[in-house]
């Protein structure tokens, strides 16, 4: 089955290309900074709608994968970029796979589609949703497109509430939750940190292992399953810096970080603490494998 994947440098991308590659699928992967992937890649800028849809049309994907976006603190940096990149290119994209006949669209929607009156534990599925950050507005706005689609036009859309994204081999950037990762290197190389959020925000995480499963396995799940079209909550575990601080400090015990807030910090107040998975359970068999501690072992033991 011929899959093609936008984003496909970015900390998702790294590991879902292999996996789905691994899987038998045929994968192009495609972003606008070059790649080095065993599979074919091409550059794909995705606000250029020709060029994504001469790549569709040559390449003629069954799946599409989007992962490019402008994460949460960097949205706020370049707001016009960053909505052209989160809700204008996911649009375009819709609207290609439509005309080509892509049967199913996967795409990342975050915790970040979240606000202040959602209620931060345990977040249910269908809460209040007053995000105040221009990436989680687009997100918000992305979820209503996914169902708009499906409603509309019978696209098989299906998306996931990403909390951070914890895995080795990719320093993320331009996010809200990157500490989560800068910190294990950090405490490698120089055994000091300096976080950019307050030492107990606490925020749901999920190690990248996890993560990539979970897109494949809400992606093979039949469509008779899936009754959420905007996107799914998804959870692995929840940490505040001082929590990872402590454990990272069980490896390398002179360890320390210092707390200087930044812009982020309000980000990470509107978002949840913990996330209520439950449809994901019940509705395609959603089950993390990473806590707090295996993500540390793997984390400690990937980084050189
Ligand atoms: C960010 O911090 O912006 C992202 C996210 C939560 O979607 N990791």
């Amino acid at each position: 089955m011929r899959v093609l994947i936008t984003g496909s440098g970015g900390q998702i991308g790294q590991s879902l290309v292999p996996a789905l590659a691994q899987r038998g699928r045929e994968v192009l992967a495609t972003d606008i900074q070059p790649l080095t992937f065993d599979v074919p890649t091409a550059r794909l800028d995705v606000l250029d709608k020709e060029a994504i849809q001469k790549l569709l049309r040559e390449w003629k994907p069954v799946e599409v994968y989007h992962l490019a976006a402008y994460l949460s603190a960097r949205s706020e940096q370049e707001p016009h970029r960053g909505w052209d990149i989160n809700f204008n290119a996911f649009w375009h994209l819709l609207e290609v796979c439509r005309e080509v006949g892509v049967q199913r669209v996967f795409w990342a929607s975050s915790i970040a589609a979240f606000g202040p009156h959602t209620p931060r534990q345990n977040t249910p599925q269908y809460p209040v949703m007053d995000p105040i950050g221009l990436y989680g507005i687009a997100k918000l706005a992305g979820e209503r497109l996914g169902e708009y689609y499906f409603i509309r036009h019978g696209l098989d859309v299906r998306g996931l509430r990403f909390p951070g994204v914890v895995g080795p081999g990719h320093l993320p950037s331009g996010g809200t939750t990157d500490f989560s990762v800068h910190m294990f290197y950090a405490a490698k190389a120089y055994g000091y940190y300096k976080c950019y959020l307050l030492p107990h925000t606490k925020l749901p995480m999920i190690y990248i292992e996890d993560a990539v499963r979970a897109i494949i396995q809400l992606m093979e799940a039949p469509i008779s399953v899936i009754t959420v079209r905007g996107a799914y909550n998804l959870h692995g575990m929840s940490f505040s810096p001082a929590e990872l601080e402590a454990a990272i400090r069980h490896k390398k015990s002179d360890f320390r970080c210092e707390y200087v807030p930044d812009f982020r910090q309000k980000l990470a107040e509107s978002w949840p603490e913990s996330i209520d998975d439950s449809y994901a359970r019940r509705e395609w068999g959603w089950q993390p494998q990473y806590d707090l501690n295996a993500l540390v072992e793997a984390m400690w033991q990937a980084i050189p």
